[in-house]
């Protein structure tokens, strides 16, 4: 490996052995024939690549005084300066792991900001870091547009698209955005991750909406330094992959230059700002210092390969073209390089003394803030407003949630609802139907069929402002996006102490029970999979008027808390309109009031019998207020709770309603392992009820096409055993 005291003599013995250049040049004249480069931004770019450099050397050294926890480097990638200078500071940020060169480069354009500090207080993990306070070591600030980072490689495209798309829609809909309405949202990443299909997908996102005329300012650096960990990228495979795209314009440049780095990322942002085209700038690198810290390069990298980057040090490239047009001697860079590094050794000990994370508490206070008076308050303001909307007559499931995004449009100027098939056709249920007829294409659009990148527009659109509401057609394609909603969208707030935020209410149309239209995908009841997401709010509505009021709280969550919301539908349930008998009309219900709403983790009680209490949420209410009734004439008094929120669990109203019988049955329609009875059982124990404690659920399996559904599914004849069963039990 290219350790750091390897690499810190060589820049010495390079850049001090450089031959002397010409006399004292014009810091305002390019420093290269035909380059637009000045030499004021050059010496600029050198003192970010400098600080950088330093910043990896004190990282390593801060680790071994058991101060640093973060020792993944920016060595050998410092070029990534000159794309700072080539971009506006008010240009969203989404950045690789090595973009020291970067952050310390934008900082200089941005005052009162010092990078220095940022990064060592982030390599400490300590709670005065700016961004993520101590929990992540990331690049990103407010101030200077950079947007943190999560450690999954390309998880961040998807999101860097949405961005690109919402500056240019915030402005259209007159949403206040924190970036200008020409600004270019700039992405980079690795050459081993652009072949993750969460950054093909991005890249084809991006191209597919480009090449139907839509304003796409994206800029995609990939920083190619040949490798991902150990595995060498195949030669020119970056170029062949992405170099022909259509709507996707290519440059490429020796990202170890700084002249020939800062004039095609000048040229490519200016195509981005100016045509508000993607463009995809392809900038060769060096990797220094190995992987990370942990990494012994040496057993897969030949030493002539080590030799070889050491030969293209972007420091060094940089000293030598100051020196070559005269703004430095040799020894200046030298002597600039030093003061750069005693600066950093300087902060890095007072690092070593900042102040840690101290309690989960501090830990967790930004990961999903919740303020439900002022959920409330604007619920019944905002929803007080537009009336039109509201039904005379009693709705299904379906309709009370169109007219309820009908109502929220109405409200909400920066709401976008969006996803499959959910545009001119209205979706595949007729829930959308109507809508972009009424709001336009803006607000109401038809995405192309990938849904890391339908969620990605959400989540970079809730960052400039808007409040979207994809709609995931299927729960069981939400599984191929999950990283999405998990490790991008909930960790947004975490990741940035609450300073940049993803709203967003997820639609998903979900669980079983469909009839005549079957198999796994359509059927699919895994929830497992959002309920251990930390601060997700998982609605689940199964009445009409809960649909509306539930909806109604979670656009307003979402606005006031910048909440990450799920909103599961019920698919079985949209166009049903009986309860008991055919024709009683009995699972329709009116519109709800303007201003009603149902609390996040407020649960809903049916019936006040008191020989036991049947716990369930979606398909599982209905069934169990049939089976109630069949009870009720066998003499038995059961209270039917709808949970409506899985997550957060309404605790409170679970532990009331159990005491009231002391006999529980979990009447849950998901699977019996991972399913969600085993949080209510748990939910009830830690709540120290003491009480019996039945469940019924589906199988441990998929579902199966046709009728052969229910030999796996939850059905009302199991549940009513189980009732019977848990009073003859005592
Ligand atoms: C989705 C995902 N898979 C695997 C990893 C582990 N990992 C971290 S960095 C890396 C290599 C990335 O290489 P490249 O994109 O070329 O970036 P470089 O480190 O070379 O700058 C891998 C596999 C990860 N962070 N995320
Ligand atoms: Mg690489």
């Amino acid at each position: 490996m290219t350790a750091p005291a390897e690499l810190d003599r060589h820049f010495r013995e390079a850049a001090g052995g450089l031959p002397g250049g010409p006399g004292r040049g014009d810091p305002a004249a390019p420093v290269r024939a035909g380059s637009r480069l000045d030499g004021t931004t050059l010496l600029a770019i050198f003192d970010a690549q400098l600080e950088s450099r330093h910043l990896d050397f004190a990282a390593r050294w801060m680790q071994q005084h058991g101060g640093g926890y973060y020792t993944i480097s920016s060595a050998g990638h410092e070029g990534n300066a000159a794309l700072a200078a080539a971009l506006r500071p008010t240009d969203p940020a989404l950045l690789h792991y090595r973009s020291g060169g970067f952050y310390c480069a934008r900082a200089r354009q941005v005052p009162g900001v010092d990078p220095v500090r940022d990064v060592l207080l982030g390599v400490a993990a300590s709670a005065d870091e700016p961004i993520a306070g101590g929990r992540h070591k990331v690049f990103g600030r407010a101030e200077l547009a950079i947007v943190p980072q999560t450690s999954t490689v390309a998880s961040h495209l998807p999101r860097a698209l949405g961005v690109a798309l919402g500056t240019g829609r915030a402005a259209k809909l007159g949403v206040a955005c924190p970036w200008p309405r020409d600004a270019v949202t700039m992405a980079s990443f690795g050459d081993a991750s652009a072949n993750h299909s969460t950054a093909v997908g991005a890249i084809n996102a991006a191209c597919h909406t480009a090449y139907q005329g839509i304003p796409v300012p994206l800029l995609l650096v990939c920083e190619d330094n040949g490798i991902g960990i150990s595995v060498p990228t195949p030669p020119g495979w970056v170029a062949a992959s992405f170099g022909a795209r259509p709507g996707l314009r290519y440059l490429a440049a020796d990202g170890c230059d700084p002249v020939a780095a800062y004039d095609a990322a000048a040229r490519a942002a200016g195509i981005v700002r100016s045509r508000r085209r993607p463009a995809f700038l392809h900038l060769s690198t060096v990797r220094f210092l190995g992987h990370a810290g942990s990494d012994a390069e040496a057993a897969y990298r030949a030493p002539a390969d080590l030799a070889a980057d050491l030969a293209r040090d972007p420091l060094v490239a940089t000293a030598a073209a100051l020196v070559g047009s005269g703004l430095l001697t040799p020894a200046e860079a030298v002597a600039r390089y030093d003061a750069a590094g005693e600066r950093v050794r300087d902060a890095a000990e007072r690092a070593l003394s900042s102040r840690p994370l101290a309690s989960a508490t501090e830990i967790m206070t930004p990961l999903a803030p919740r303020h439900p008076e002022r959920v409330a308050r604007r619920v019944t303001a905002e929803t007080g407003r537009d009336r039109a909307t509201a039904a005379d007559g009693p709705v299904t499931l379906a309709q009370a949630v169109n007219l309820a995004l009908g109502e929220l449009l109405g409200t909400y100027p920066g709401m976008c609802v969006f996803g499959e098939d959910v545009g001119r056709k209205g979706g595949v249920y007729g829930v959308t139907k109507g809508l972009q007829r009424r709001f336009g294409p803006a607000r109401v659009f038809d995405t192309l069929l990938d849904e890391q990148s339908i969620l990605g527009v959400a989540l970079g659109g809730g960052l400039t402002g808007l409040l979207p509401v994809p709609e995931i057609q299927y729960l069981a394609y939400l599984h191929n996006a999950a990283d999405q909603i998990r490790g991008e969208a909930a960790t947004q707030q975490f990741f940035s102490a609450g300073q940049f935020r993803n709203p967003m209410v997820v639609r998903v149309a979900g669980y079983a029970y469909q009839k005549g239209f079957g198999g796994h995908f359509h059927n699919d009841n895994a929830v497992g999979a959002l309920r251990d997401i930390p601060g997700l709010v998982i609605a689940s509505p199964a009445r009409p008027d809960d649909a509306a009021a539930m909806l109604r709280t979670c656009l307003a969550a979402a606005a006031e808390d910048g909440s990450v919301c799920v909103f599961l539908e019920p698919i079985a349930l949209y166009h049903t309109r009986d309860l008991h008998d055919d024709g009683d009309g009995g699972w329709l219900a009116a519109y709800p009031a303007p201003g009603a709403h149902v609390p996040v983790g407020r649960a809903r009680t049916y019936g006040d019998g008191t020989g036991l209490t049947m716990v369930t949420f979606g398909n599982g209410l209905r069934m169990s207020l049939r089976v109630a009734r069949r009870l009720a004439a066998r003499g038995i008094g059961a209270r039917v709770v709808d949970l409506r929120w899985l997550a957060p669990l309404p605790s409170d109203d679970l532990l009331r309603e159990a005491r009231l019988t002391g006999r529980v049955l979990v009447v849950d329609e998901t699977r019996r392992t991972g399913g969600v009875s085993e949080g209510v059982v748990t939910a009830l124990t830690d709540a120290g009820y003491t009480g019996r404690i039945a469940r019924v659920t589906s199988k441990d399996s998929f579902v199966p096409l046709g009728p052969a559904a229910n030999a796996v599914l939850l059905d009302e004849p199991t549940i009513e055993k189980a009732a019977v069963g848990l009073l003859e039990a005592g």
